[in-house]
């Protein structure tokens, strides 16, 4: 439904192209009502304009705090012209439609950024135009609402075109909410700064803080924790058992620990450190896949965090309690594991209720200086069939089971990740690294200690299969890989030297699979 405008509110802090949206408006027959500033400038140049305390017959008040806060303003804007009982009660109390609000705000951030002190940013805390803000996106089914200069040029075409469009209404509608959230959210981080409180971006404020932490990554940094309100399961969820406070590195670790073995079907564990699995396994019960995991690299589990995707069982927390562990994090535990573990006092013990879906969409987010990075979490889960078998010998039905699951884990590791796998078990882990040939040559290393701690005579990874979370860019990182016993590669494939790659690993009798999916995560 297009809407002529016949009576337009301007009240505007930012005089930025305001004068071309009132001629425009003129022009095309609107009568414009405005308060104080934005209605001298208005008539300075010119501008046929009524002053809003004329119309509503109540003059602006209290150094102007309360200007438009009146019912023949917010009457006005709200009515809704589709009913009769809407339209009676406007006449009856001498209420003229709105169809076009055009605010922009206070300059509380701005304010804020210079320096100001407490009374001047307080007093640049606009209270009329965010209501009115709010009122007219609401009634946007009858009311344009216009809060930035730079929608001047699109309204003015609307004008041109005889009044505003359903569609350009809503979608102005959505804008002017989203600023009125990003301004409160700025004034309430500003609050929270006043009070000693970390500075949180506007971002977090929206979020409801769980709790204060000791420090940040390092002691000499603030930190908290915050819930996102989406209730998902997970760390920022979860109920604490027992155990000492979580520390800002325990969170994060947890959450990726968490997030891991929520990727598999079968009993589970995955064990953290410094947000890189060191050890990853599934197997017919959890006692068992907890020994698998922990041979990969009991060196770095030691102090890790343990991530469970089943209710936690008597004998693998007896287990898991011999070794010194900073978090151990389960949808649930039975008693009996609880009491195994109620005995190691420190020992935090976290419950979630339930598992991540890892296929589950959302946003994710990073900081950047000055920024923000968001993106759609990585829900991609590579699945049998989408795989391409690309050398001349193709994976075992048993090797094809292992390259499912170190891919899965490689998409949990740190970038460059490469991953060996033998019998649902990480026997390899190389993170980190700028270079894939050194994430190759270290897992293999590591791999390697782990035989000798176990005493075992030679590499885990003799025998294994590998995973890397992009593309072999050239046949090093793959001859790495074949020197340390790997039988079978899967890797997403669409390097230009796919064909080099692809040949070495012919010459050296492996099978190979791509994914067409790359997991990087940094
Ligand atoms: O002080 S207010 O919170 N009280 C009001 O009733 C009110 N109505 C509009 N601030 C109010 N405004 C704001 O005044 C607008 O959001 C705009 O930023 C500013 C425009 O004032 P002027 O036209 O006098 O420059």
């Amino acid at each position: 439904k297009t809407v002529p405008v016949r009576r337009a509110l301007i009240s505007v802090s930012d005089k930025t192209g305001l004068l071309d949206l009132a001629r425009a408006l003129v022009a095309h027959g609107a009568e414009i009502l405005s308060t104080g500033g934005s209605a001298r400038t208005l008539r300075e140049a010119g501008i046929a304009v009524r002053d809003v305390s004329e119309h509503t017959g109540f003059p602006e008040i209290l150094d102007g705090r309360v200007k438009t806060l009146v019912p023949q303003v917010h009457g006005g804007i709200l009515g809704r012209r589709d009913l009769p009982a809407h339209v009676r009660q406007m006449e009856e109390h001498q209420i003229a439609p709105i169809d076009l609000v055009a605010v922009n705000l206070y300059p509380f951030e701005a304010t804020v950024a210079s320096g100001a002190g407490a009374e001047d940013c307080i007093e640049n805390i606009d209270i009329g135009g965010p209501a009115l803000i709010r009122a007219a996106a609401k009634n946007h089914a009858h009311v344009a609402i216009v809060t930035d200069p730079a929608q001047y040029a699109d309204v003015i075409t609307a004008l041109e075109n005889g009044g505003t469009t359903l569609d350009q209404r809503t979608k102005l509608a959505g804008a002017a909410y989203a600023r009125t959230a990003a301004y409160d959210a700025a004034i309430a981080a500003w609050f929270a700064g006043q009070e000693g409180e970390i500075l949180p971006p506007r971002m977090i404020v929206a979020g409801e803080k769980r709790e204060s932490l000791r420090y940040g990554e390092n002691p000499h940094q603030k930190a908290a924790f915050y819930t996102d309100g989406s209730n998902r399961p997970g760390v920022a969820t979860a109920r604490q058992i027992q155990g000492k406070s979580l520390s800002y590195n325990n969170i994060n670790d947890t959450d990726a620990a968490f997030e891991a073995v929520a990727e598999f079907d079968e009993p589970a564990v995955v064990i953290v450190k410094h947000a890189n699995p060191c050890g990853v396994a599934t197997a017919a019960t959890q006692a068992q896949a907890w020994d698998n995991a922990l041979r990969c690299d009991p060196v770095s589990a030691f102090g890790g965090i343990v991530a469970l995707n089943r209710t936690l069982e008597a004998e693998a927390a007896a287990r898991i309690a011999t070794l010194f562990t900073e978090v151990i994090v389960a949808p649930d535990a039975t008693e009996e594991a609880r009491q195994i573990l109620a005995r190691k006092k420190n020992l935090r013990l976290l419950l979630t209720g339930a598992l991540p879906d890892p296929a589950q969409g959302g946003v994710v987010v990073r900081s950047v200086a000055g920024g923000f990075l968001a993106q759609t979490r990585d829900s991609g889960r590579i699945m049998p069939d989408a795989l391409k078998v690309v050398t001349k010998r193709a994976p075992t039905p048993a090797e094809m089971a292992d390259l499912i699951f170190a891919f899965r884990v490689a998409k949990h590791v740190k970038s460059n990740a490469i991953v060996y796998a033998k019998d649902q078990s990480t026997v390899g882990i190389g993170a980190g690294q700028m270079s894939r040939v050194d994430s190759a040559r270290i897992a293999a290393t590591k791999s390697a200690d782990a035989a000798n701690a176990a005493g075992i005579d030679h590499p885990l990874t003799q025998g294994s299969v590998v995973a890397s979370d992009a593309f072999f860019p050239f046949a090093d990182g793959l001859e790495a890989a074949i020197a340390a016993g790997a039988t079978a590669v899967i890797q997403p494939g669409g390097s230009i030297r796919d064909d080099e790659v692809i040949a070495a690993a012919d010459r050296a009798g492996i099978a190979m699979v791509f994914t067409g999916m790359r997991h990087f995560r940094h």
